[in-house]
């Protein structure tokens, strides 16, 4: 029988920090309305969460490494939504989001979750964002906190 690390998305007792973009806000207001709600039905106390607010997903791992450097937190969630306009600056933002957050939580050896959105359009954001295709803030909410959890236990092995 192998031995198995896996734990529970649970809440109880670990701080959060949520860095979240402005860009998008009707998009990324749901985003964080979905992870805050994810938190607190995981246990997580609502003095426990602290939210950052930067101007948009290319700003996002400069404010998730700012949070991880004060080693307050057991993870930090990431929102953000890039949705393609007509030019290839979609592409330079989502990709600097993308392997900016990944660069965070290996350098600081903790959890950052990617819960920014890149679509085509609008519509397709919102459908992620409490519509047809859930809340993708919640989403990445419930890997932060799957994350620190199975950490604690590699940490104790
Ligand atoms: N920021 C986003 O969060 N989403 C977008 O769709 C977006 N677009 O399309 O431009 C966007 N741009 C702003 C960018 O994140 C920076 O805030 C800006 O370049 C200043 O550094």
């Amino acid at each position: 029988m192998p031995r198995t690390f896996h734990a529970e998305p649970q809440g109880h007792g670990l701080r959060i920090g949520i860095v979240v973009a402005r860009f998008n806000q009707a998009v990324t207001d749901a985003l964080l309305e979905g992870a805050v709600a994810a938190l607190t039905a995981a246990g997580v106390a609502d003095d426990a969460i602290d939210v950052t607010v930067v101007p948009g997903a290319y700003e996002l791992p400069l404010g998730a490494q700012r949070l991880a450097s004060t080693g307050r937190y057991d993870a930090i969630v990431c929102l953000g939504a890039v949705v393609r306009g007509g030019t290839p600056h979609f592409d330079y933002v989502a990709t600097a989001a993308t392997l900016g957050i990944g660069e965070i939580a290996r350098r600081f050896d903790l959890p950052v979750a990617f819960g920014v959105l890149t679509t085509d359009t609008m519509e397709q954001a919102l459908a992620r964002a409490g519509g047809d295709h859930g809340n993708k803030g919640h989403d990445a909410a419930i890997t932060a906190l799957e994350m620190a959890q199975v950490l604690r236990l590699l940490n104790r092995y």
